[in-house]
């Protein structure tokens, strides 16, 4: 399997390497962990600068279909809790942009690429949240699916992304009960709120499962990443964890997910499942999706609406390092 889907071409083996190579590859294969003045091939510089910018701008963007919720959630406590969330992510954006920093890269040049299209965001941001019930398949499914992929990447080999994940898979599993919280009152109210809930299974379960990447035989970067530890498990492993993981959550909640092939597969120990529309999943990353438009014009608007206070905050700090290094000059 594992040969199947090496697409990552120019792989090296570790004959093939430089000694700097083959030390830096040797210290992944003993679980060391990679710190950010630590030499490193290019290559996993890049990969590193992909991966974790397109998480940050994961979860700035993923405050959008949320924060449209915070103003109509059904109680106050729903609003506190859902603000909660949403600035959370904000956070979540900040540690990681702080961990692509370490990598020599500006936390405006990787905004700047997103906004150019040159950077990518996740495909499940592109999809509308429609109803409150959203709220709830938002927590349980999206959040859920993230954290299958984040609790791994605690283990990843560079430190400081390693280090982020730490903190974030804690708020994650708070966000998706949240979320099935939502679900529960939803599915056990009146028959419209159980069919609201239902809705919001049927259009999020695809959109959920495309998050974890094409499949493996489709995924560029899966077998270089992982032999760098980068990523530590296939996106059809996380795939399949997470159905595994999802189907009994939905049953318990009296929902079904809208999948006719979904079948126990005893050999296997897991379920046998559709396939998402892959054609969508592309064209969707392409910037076909129903709100790619919307998203990054809101991006778009808030970093041109933003500009005086990212000026503001530099001459600030400009002043403030000038009249140090001043009094430093006097003091001596
Ligand atoms: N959406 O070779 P592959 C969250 C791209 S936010 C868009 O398999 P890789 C949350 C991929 O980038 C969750 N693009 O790639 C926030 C590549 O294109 P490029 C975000 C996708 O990197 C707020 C191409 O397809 N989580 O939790 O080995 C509220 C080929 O794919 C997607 C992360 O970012 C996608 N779904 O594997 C609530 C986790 N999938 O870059 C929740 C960290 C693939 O060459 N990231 N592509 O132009 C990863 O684990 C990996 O990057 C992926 C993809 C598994 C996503």
């Amino acid at each position: 399997m594992y040969a199947q889907m090496v697409k990552s071409e120019g792989m090296k083996s570790l004959e093939e390497m430089s000694p700097e190579e083959r030390a830096f590859q040797e210290r992944i294969d003993a679980n060391e962990k990679i710190e950010p003045k630590e030499w490193m091939p290019e290559g996993y510089r890049k990969t590193l600068i992909r991966q974790i910018g397109q998480h940050a701008h994961s979860e700035i963007v993923g405050q959008l279909p949320e924060g449209n919720w915070v103003t109509r959630a059904p109680t106050l406590e729903r609003k506190a809790i859902l603000l909660a969330k949403v600035q959370d992510e904000a956070g979540h954006g900040l540690y990681l942009y702080s961990a692509a920093e370490t990598l020599g890269v500006t936390r405006d040049e990787l905004t700047e690429k997103l906004l150019s299209g040159d950077m990518k965001y996740s495909s499940i941001f592109n999809y509308p949240t429609l109803t409150w019930a959203d709220m709830g398949a938002v927590g349980w499914l999206v959040d859920g699916a993230a954290i299958m992929n984040q609790v791994p990447l605690q283990r990843t080999s560079y430190g400081p992304y390693s280090r982020a994940m730490i903190r974030i898979c804690k708020e994650e599993s708070f966000h998706q009960r949240q979320g099935f919280a939502i679900m529960m009152k939803m599915a056990n109210g009146t028959p419209e709120q159980k069919e609201m809930a239902q809705d919001a299974l049927n259009r999020f379960w695809f959109p959920a499962l495309m998050m974890f990447g094409p499949s493996d035989a489709d995924s560029v970067h899966s077998a270089q990443s992982m032999a760098w530890k980068i990523k530590m498990n296939t996106n059809d492993e996380l795939r399949q964890k997470f159905v595994d993981e999802t189907v009994p959550q939905a049953e318990f909640l009296g929902l079904t997910v809208p999948d006719k092939t979904l079948a126990w597969n005893e050999e296997k120990g897991g379920y046998d499942f559709a396939e998402p529309d892959w054609n969508e999943f592309f064209e969707v990353i392409k910037g076909n999706g129903p709100c790619n438009e919307e998203r990054l014009s809101a991006r778009q608007k808030a970093w041109s609406e933003g500009a005086w206070f990212r000026e503001g905050l530099t001459a600030y700090a400009d002043k403030a390092a000038s009249r140090r290094a001043a009094a430093q000059m006097a003091a001596e």
